[in-house]
């Protein structure tokens, strides 16, 4: 695993949004994302799956964008163990420039064969925290190309972009009519090989192509929380005795919803 980071590549993040990570697993590496990711997505949607279909309702729209399967590190035990690798966490927070990171949630985003494009989005405001730092890792598990939905960013607007929820619509360009200002902006591809990591900043705005060919694009994706971050009323993946027990403000601390996969003063002892 290709842990460290050069001072350039912090720069690119923290000026860009994204930063693309090529070939971060090494064969066998690769081989174990792989193998959790797809025990893990079946046993969730109950038995073998091909990655064909979405299983819920294969005729929709948002179906036939990926395939998703959230928290699959809460049922799956070597699923949690990469989520959870401190030295991801390492990563996470020094591009975040904070001072801990804790688990937000992970996802499957497998699109299928002729697969449609994910629209323009900003991920934090679905969250039930508000923070500028939050962010996530997109895991290549397979060559990510222009034809079979790569990720597509706008560079810089995680600084001006603001909390409000805009959604995710089928239409590609939705976001656009809130931020009529980003249509200037010229969108960057981000392809990679199989193994290559891509981090993105919570309010970057991004997008996916179509899956143009005849084979899944397999992604796994797991997104962070800033340590110290608070609630801010927002329901989103959070069970509802949590939710029912929490007030506006509260510390989003509990290591059974948010692990604290890493903090810097844990490199000190
Ligand atoms: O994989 C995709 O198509 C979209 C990924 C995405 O939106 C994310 O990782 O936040
Ligand atoms: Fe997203």
């Amino acid at each position: 695993m290709r842990d460290q980071l050069t001072a350039v590549q912090i720069e690119f993040y923290q000026t860009n949004g994204f930063l693309v990570i090529e070939d971060f697993l090494d064969a066998d590496e690769l081989e174990e994302w792989r193998r959790c990711t797809e025990e893990s997505v079946a046993e969730r949607l109950g038995g073998a799956v091909d990655f064909m279909t979405n299983q819920m309702d294969p005729d929709a729209f948002y179906a036939r964008v990926f395939t998703q399967c959230l928290r699959l590190a809460d049922t799956h035990e070597g699923m949690n163990k990469l989520i959870c690798d401190p030295r991801i966490g390492r990563l996470a927070t020094t591009l975040a420039g904070v001072e801990g990171i804790r688990i937000w949630h992970d996802q499957a985003l497998i699109k299928p064969p002729h697969g449609n494009p994910t629209a323009w989005h900003l991920d934090v405001p679905y969250w039930s925290f508000s923070s500028r730092d939050a962010l996530s890792l997109w895991m290549a598990l397979d060559d990510i190309t222009l034809a079979n939905g790569c990720l597509w960013y706008l560079p810089g607007v995680h600084r001006v972009a603001r909390f409000e929820n805009v959604g995710i619509g089928e239409n590609l360009g939705g976001l656009f009519k809130v931020y009529p200002e980003w249509r200037e902006i010229e969108p960057q591809a981000c392809p990679c090989p199989a193994g290559s990591i891509v981090w993105h900043n919570g309010l970057t705005a991004h997008a996916a192509g179509p899956n143009m060919t005849i084979r899944p694009r397999r992604a796994m994706t797991c997104a962070f929380m800033p340590d110290g971050s608070t609630f801010n009323g927002k329901q989103n993946i959070l069970p509802d005795d949590y939710f029912n027990s929490l007030t506006i403000g509260d510390l989003l601390d509990d290591p059974k919803q948010n692990e604290l996969i890493w903090q810097n003063s844990w490199a000190e002892q």
